[in-house]
């Protein structure tokens, strides 16, 4: 199985992150990757490739126009007023409710509007790692278009929680997304998407949330009690022609362990398979591990096989698309395990 993965998705590091009232470092990082490929050069059959350059036409597929600008040129509007030792981060944000919906002219305004949360910092070469990822999954969709039975494109930073114009939960570009579209414009009628990240891929469901040729089916914590907290519930199904085409399995924090995990992701197989997919796009988080830092799931070593196997069952031609995952001494091992299961099913 090849793997693409680029080094310029290091120079995404952001320092801190405001979790439960204190600045602690940032849980996403650039050692996430190492240790993922470290553990692919420690296994057999993996050839670890750079991606090919795709430009940023690629982001505005699933993604507003404004919002691939504000990217772009965030970091120079925010040194420009904060100097260069500072993590560009919102503050303030997208006036959901009781505020006026008007893109600021100020950086810190615009910070905000284009944010859901305060995860998503930009460091001034935040922006060529973000395109970095994007170029990975793309090359790996020209693999599966290529013949290839399956492809792991190691991104960071991660995007499922991107939206068409926001950032949030440690993204900015959804390369997930943009992989599956790229297999609809390459050719794919009918593109799956399953997203077992533990955290719901809110992004993703937005992007597709009204169309019937992609399917978003997603097994995460239960929104109610866990991060993002408002999407991913279980009556969300899809709107206008994509009625039917959202799947949502929040599972109880706390208690998911493989006896409960083992069924949802059966129905979501089996959501796969009805709706007949020509290829599988994986968002594969692996914060639904026991020892994840900011996670509350109990799968273990062994259960990522198991996934991995019955992926590889479905037989589609399948892309893995990192995204999170946080207990960085097992992460490495833990991935490996899931992409070893679909190598042996196949
Ligand atoms: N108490 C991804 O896994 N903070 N993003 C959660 C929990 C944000 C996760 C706080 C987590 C974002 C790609
Ligand atoms: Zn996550």
């Amino acid at each position: 199985m090849k793997v693409i993965y680029s080094e310029k998705q290091n120079l995404h590091r952001v320092k801190y992150e405001f979790l439960s009232g204190e600045a602690t470092p940032c849980f996403e990082k650039p050692e996430r990757a190492d240790m993922v490929l470290n553990a692919i050069n420690a296994n057999e059959g993996y050839e670890v490739v750079a991606p090919k350059e795709f430009g940023l036409e690629p982001m505005r597929w699933v993604h507003t126009a404004d919002y691939v600008e504000f990217l772009q040129n965030a970091w120079n509007e925010w040194e420009d007023t904060y100097g260069p030792d500072r993590d560009a981060s919102p503050y303030c944000f997208v006036p959901a409710r009781h505020l006026r919906n008007r893109v600021p002219k100020d950086i810190e305004g615009k910070l905000g509007y284009y944010s859901f949360d305060m995860t998503a910092a930009i460091t001034k070469t935040s922006f060529e790692a973000i395109a970095s990822a994007v170029d990975c999954a793309l090359t790996g969709v020209d693999m599966l278009i290529d013949g290839d039975k399956a492809a792991f494109a190691l991104c960071r930073p991660p995007g499922h929680h991107a939206a068409p114009d926001l950032m949030g939960g440690y993204c900015y570009i959804n390369n997930a997304a943009i992989a599956a579209e790229g297999l609809r414009r390459k050719g794919h009628n009918k593109v799956a998407i399953l997203d077992i990240d533990y955290h719901h891929g809110n992004g993703t469901q937005t992007i597709f949330y009204g169309r019937n040729d992609v399917l978003f089916t997603s097994i995460h914590g239960d929104p109610d009690y866990d991060y993002p907290h408002y999407l991913g519930f279980a009556d969300e199904t899809g709107e206008g022609k994509g009625e039917g085409f959202n799947l949502n399995i929040p599972l109880p924090q706390g208690k998911t362990d493989w006896s409960l995990y083992r069924p949802a992701l059966e129905t979501a197989i089996e959501k796969i398979r009805s709706f007949g997919a020509d290829s599988l796009v994986i968002s594969l988080g692996m914060d639904t591990y026991e020892n994840d830092p900011i996670s509350h799931f109990k799968l273990k070593l062994e259960d990522y096989l198991q996934i991995g196997t019955m992926l590889g069952e479905l037989g589609l031609p399948t892309l893995f698309v990192f995204e999170g995952g946080y207990a960085v001494d097992d992460l490495g091992h833990n991935t490996v395990a899931v992409l070893n299961g679909f190598r042996s099913a196949n």
